[in-house]
């Protein structure tokens, strides 16, 4: 499509746009979410989502105002994230695998004062609670203690009319927080208007989304991926969307692929290779619903794209998104794609290729990706500096390297700075290192990103241990466990290599590129 078609209107409220456009359209009595064994129409959605929004207004909650999502893919979240944005409040969908104290950071940054959290959370925010600055209200779906409010009663009272705020285009519509160098989260801030770019360029441009599509994502809703696959995009077509609250395991997803047949089916480069292997041993596997598959959130190595389409004669279109820049913007396509890159950039966003000082590069030279596009994000929410590091103008730096080869696609090289993407999700070696100081046998330690057998990366430790401790299988596990113990467990390292000192600059910096150096050699 052109740009030129997706007239973008000055008011605009996302959450009409994607529910209540579907009652307009005839589609109230149309299945919006299959989850368990329940169906719902587009009319349960629309009601849940006004009686949520009421809900939040009868607390004081209104425009502008902060709502951290702490849930499980399911109705109450889609109603929750839905319900903010129509009363111009701001839902800010958060990662259900962190620690009580990333959740402070997240409730104090943010200065939410509402936070609708599933009952399994709640433990975790009350360790925390005497510590929350702004937080007003706790709403539990599920079992409310004496100091949080019940989900279930304050929806049951509130009335399912209600009236949109009214909100403009380029008003905030939500934040999504995405892991920094440093360690620290930054929250992106999203405009009413992005997620309307991102379903029409991508959605229905690409993937050609319709009414009679249904999607499944195995990355979760509060994943900026997810919430656009298991969400937005199929919202935005009038399609359908699977939700499944509980972890996934390789079989699982294949039993939600024969059970509701869906016809997109979103995952990311480890799930691929997870779920080729799982596959040797399975005798009841059928994804003939499925018209593509796609992947995102890190590199789909060529090895797995080949072994999928020989062993299901599928298709797996790897595409690139971010946080910031809503969703996926150079991609495959159906009738135009090469195994082992990005694709080619979806039209509506431009890409380009920079040197250090944002010069453009030739084709085949390698150098930083920028993006111009409508659904990128305003800034990041109180980083003033990184927000001027990363939106220019237009145009955004990505911070991965890429080259563009003479036939047009997009390959990455890698990122321009430290940060590790295992299985699809953003890794700070600050954050991993720093906890591994604390263990009492370590000195000094560095962590990377390094490949496994799939080509696929993971962190890895490099540890000088202290005095008087040594090095064995023993120890690796206990580090291991102490640092899944203290931070989100995905975050720990694969592997540790014991070594003598670390590579370090002249001002005693630790230098991550040498380590990668070593680690290839
Ligand atoms: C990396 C990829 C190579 C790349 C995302 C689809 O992953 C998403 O968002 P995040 O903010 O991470 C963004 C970064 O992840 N990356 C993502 N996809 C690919 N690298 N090939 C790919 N196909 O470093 C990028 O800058 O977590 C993915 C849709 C929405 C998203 N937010």
């Amino acid at each position: 499509m052109s740009e030129t078609e997706l007239v973008i209107p000055e008011k605009l409220n996302i959450a009409v746009e994607l529910v209540d456009k579907n009652l307009q359209m005839g589609r109230g009595k149309k299945a919006a979410i299959y989850y368990k064994d329940q169906t719902l129409t587009y009319e349960d959605v629309y009601k849940s989502v006004n009686k949520t929004g009421n809900a939040l207004k009868n607390l004081g909650i209104g425009m502008e105002d902060r709502v951290l999502l702490l849930l499980f893919d399911s109705p109450e979240f889609v109603a929750s994230f839905f319900g903010a944005i129509k009363i111009g409040a701001v839902p800010i969908p958060t990662n259900t695998l962190l620690k009580a104290r990333d959740y402070l950071y997240l409730l104090n940054d943010s200065r939410a004062n509402a936070a609708i959290v599933d009952e399994a959370f709640v433990p975790l925010i009350e360790e925390v609670r005497s510590e929350l600055l702004y937080l007003r209200h706790v709403i539990v779906v599920g079992k409310a203690g004496h100091s949080q409010l019940s989900y279930e009663k304050l929806v049951n009272d509130a009335s399912d009319e209600l009236v949109p705020a009214d909100t403009g285009k380029d008003d905030s519509a939500f934040w999504l927080y995405s892991s920094g160098t440093t360690g620290f989260p930054k929250g992106t801030v999203h405009l009413q208007h992005d997620i309307l770019v991102a379903a029409e360029l991508y959605g229905k441009g690409i993937l050609k989304i319709n009414e009679n599509d249904i999607t499944f994502s195995i990355a979760k809703l509060f994943f900026a991926y997810g919430l656009g696959n298991g969400l937005y995009l199929a919202f935005y077509a009038g399609a359908s969307t699977v939700l499944y609250p509980d972890r996934f395991l390789p079989k699982v997803y294949f039993h939600i692929i024969r059970q509701y047949k869906p016809t997109l089916f979103f995952g990311v480069p480890t799930a691929y290779g997870a779920m080729l292997q799982a596959s040797e041993n399975m005798s009841d596997i059928d994804v003939s619903s499925i018209r593509y598959c796609i992947s995102a959130g890190e590199a789909l190595p060529n090895a797995i794209f080949e072994a999928w389409k020989k062993k299901f004669n599928l298709l797996i279109l790897d595409g690139i998104g971010s946080t910031e820049i809503t969703h996926i913007f150079i991609s495959n396509r159906p009738d135009d794609y090469k195994g082992g890159t990005s694709g080619k950039p979806v039209p509506g966003y431009e890409a380009k290729i920079v040197d250090q000082d944002g010069n453009k590069l030739p084709d085949g030279e390698m150098g930083t990706l920028m993006i111009k596009g409508d659904s990128i994000a305003a800034y990041d929410w109180n980083k003033h500096k990184k927000t001027k590091e990363t939106f220019f103008g237009p145009w955004i730096n990505t911070g991965d390297k890429y080259y563009v080869d003479d036939e047009g696609y997009y390959t990455y090289v890698g990122r321009g700075d430290d940060m590790i993407k295992a299985g699809g999700i953003w890794v700070s070696p600050i954050e991993v290192e720093n906890t591994i100081m604390e263990h009492e046998a370590v000195l000094e330690c560095g962590v990377i990103g390094a490949v496994d057998n799939d080509s696929l990366v993971k962190p890895k430790a490099f540890i000088v241990l202290k005095e008087g401790f040594e090095a064995s299988e023993a120890l690796t596990n206990e580090i291991q466990n102490y640092v899944k113990e203290r931070i989100a467990p995905y975050k720990y390292p694969r592997w540790i290599d014991y070594v003598t000192e670390l590579p370090k600059t002249a001002t005693g910096k630790t230098m991550r590129f040498m380590l990668r150096r070593l680690d290839e050699e």
